[in-house]
């Protein structure tokens, strides 16, 4: 039997044709500026973005955090929905690294322009001062979702126009680009830094970019250095990403369409699905989760709780309709074992 691992986008594998690129990449000393490649794809995904520059990083969770670091002050505030990844799973890297606290908004990882200019402490003293909002689009912990264009805009201008710099978290942003219509240019001109990855739905093995001001990514460039990001022959990497650009954004529509596949099939056999998924994560409720979760196992189902009575599944480049198929034939035989 074979295993169905819905676990995560992060689990896919390099695609024959994509280790193929990897294979003849140039290559040289990235931490000198070197690497050919490497430097292409900072171009790249700068210009893809409308930003001056681009920096390439191991990580999504490295490449927030040297935002964070690169645009903030030890004892300052960072504003960020509820349920932020920068907070929930990045290992307290954001106090520990950066020395800021995360105050969080909203309810469903979108909070709204009052929200936030409530959120955002006088300038007393007494207060560790508000100089950086935190936007995540999709947003994980929220099975996810796209933030409504108009929202997000405002959110990031009135942030701006009290002085704060706002950073996204757009480690699925091409999931929200290739399922709202809407450029990446445009999500990225509301914000002064953008990260995005690679390694998740966009199926490359390693890697994540920090795309900003020319100022931003050189301080950026710095903290990636001092977290023990520089890399060597990263080309090999870059390739990868480059190769997910030019083949595996128009796809992720197939990842939505399996999503919304996955979430119709689990409503028939009566588990409910909440939020209906916007994107490649879907949400799905039971309360008697640690025997559901047993079942899943034993019948090769992987997936992730989010929570008490909740689990996650993540749609992506190596499961096919036809898995998405049998992944709920194995779920409603679990579920109906109960
Ligand atoms: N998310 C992972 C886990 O950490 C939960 C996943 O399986 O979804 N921002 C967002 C919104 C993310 O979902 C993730 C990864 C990251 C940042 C961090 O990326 P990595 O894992 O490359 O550090």
């Amino acid at each position: 039997m074979e295993t169905i691992d819905l676990r995560s986008d992060t689990v896919t594998k390099p695609t024959p044709a994509m280790r193929e690129a990897m294979a003849g990449a140039e290559v040289g000393d990235d931490v000198y500026g070197e690497d050919p490649s490497v430097n292409r794809l900072q171009e790249r995904a700068a210009q893809l973005l409308g930003k001056q520059a681009a920096l390439f990083v191991p990580t999504g969770t490295m490449a927030n955090q040297i935002a964070i670091r690169a645009q903030t002050r030890h004892g300052d505030t960072v504003l960020a929905g509820v349920g932020a990844h920068i907070l929930r799973y990045e290992s307290g890297a954001a106090a520990a690294l950066s020395g800021v606290q995360v105050k969080t908004l909203g309810q469903d990882g979108t909070f709204t322009r009052a929200e936030m200019r409530r959120a955002i402490p006088p300038r007393d003293h007494h207060n560790a001062p508000a100089t950086l909002v935190a936007l995540e689009n999709t947003h994980n912990a929220a099975g996810g979702s796209i933030w409504p264009i108009d929202q997000f805009e405002a959110v990031a201008l009135a942030a701006r126009e009290r002085g704060l710099r706002v950073h996204l978290d757009g480690a699925r942003l091409f999931n929200a680009v290739v399922a709202s219509g809407i450029a990446p240019q445009r999500w990225a001109a509301a914000c002064d830094t953008v990260s995005f990855c690679f390694s998740k739905g966009l199926g490359a093995p390693v890697g994540s970019i920090l795309c900003g001001d020319g100022d931003s990514i050189d301080r950026a460039h710095r903290f990636r250095k001092m977290f023990g990001g520089g890399m060597r022959q990263a080309g090999v990497l870059a390739a990868a990403a480059e190769y997910a650009l030019d083949h595996h954004v128009d796809r992720l529509a197939d990842d939505h369409a399996n999503a919304t596949r996955l979430a119709a099939g689990l409503a028939a056999i009566g588990i409910r699905v909440d939020p209906q998924p916007q994107t490649n994560i879907l949400l799905f409720h039971c309360e008697r989760d640690a025997e559901l979760a047993a079942g899943l196992r034993e019948r090769g189902v992987l997936v992730n709780t989010m929570g008490p009575g909740i689990f996650r599944a993540v749609t992506h480049l190596d499961l096919d309709t036809a898995a998405i198929d049998q992944a709920l034939e194995r779920i409603a035989d679990a579920y109906e074992s109960l």
